[in-house]
């Protein structure tokens, strides 16, 4: 057992700037996780690996982030029954939207839910994977309150300074 909670797995190292967001939030709210680069296209083998073994190493649930023809959060889906978010990372070409595109449209049968493009849905990648393991862990549920009661009051009324 890896004693980890949450994977949070990318297609490159260059996903680290969109992904590292992820893991700045789930260590915010003390969630145990691990990163890995993990490449569909690159490391076949190292993703099937990856993904076969996880749920024997005790991970509860996965993030996948992928950018271009993003096929890692699907076909990390397809070999565990762990819930797998995917994040759509920012493409140079197309800004995302093949990202996105790759990751949403899965076949029924096998769900990868999809977060936003970029940092907003590494963030809430996060908060949805702790929110899932929250439904279980009474001290966790206690601590994604805390943080989502101090966003609200972070929130200005007016716009002036
Ligand atoms: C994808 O290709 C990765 O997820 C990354 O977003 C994109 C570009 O990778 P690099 O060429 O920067 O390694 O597989």
């Amino acid at each position: 057992m890896s004693g980890v909670d949450v994977g949070i797995i990318m297609g490159s190292r260059s996903d680290w700037d969109t992904m590292r967001h992820a893991a700045e939030t789930l260590e915010a709210l003390g969630v145990t996780h691990e990163c890995r680069v993990v490449s569909a296209h690159r490391t076949p083998q190292r993703l099937y690996d990856y993904a076969r073994s996880a749920v024997d190493r005790g991970l509860k649930v996965i993030i996948a982030g992928a950018g271009g023809a993003a096929h890692l959060p699907g076909m990390t889906a397809s070999m565990t029954r762990l819930p797998v978010l995917g994040v759509p990372v920012e493409s140079k070409a197309l800004k995302g939207m093949d990202s996105l595109m790759s990751i949403v449209q899965m076949p029924g049968g096998i769900p990868v839910g999809t977060l936003a493009i970029g940092k907003p849905g590494a963030i809430n990648a996060a908060l949805l994977a702790a929110a899932m393991l929250a439904n279980n862990d009474p001290a966790l549920a206690q601590r994604l309150d805390e943080w989502r009661a101090r966003q609200t009051a972070s929130v200005a009324e007016t716009v002036e300074d």
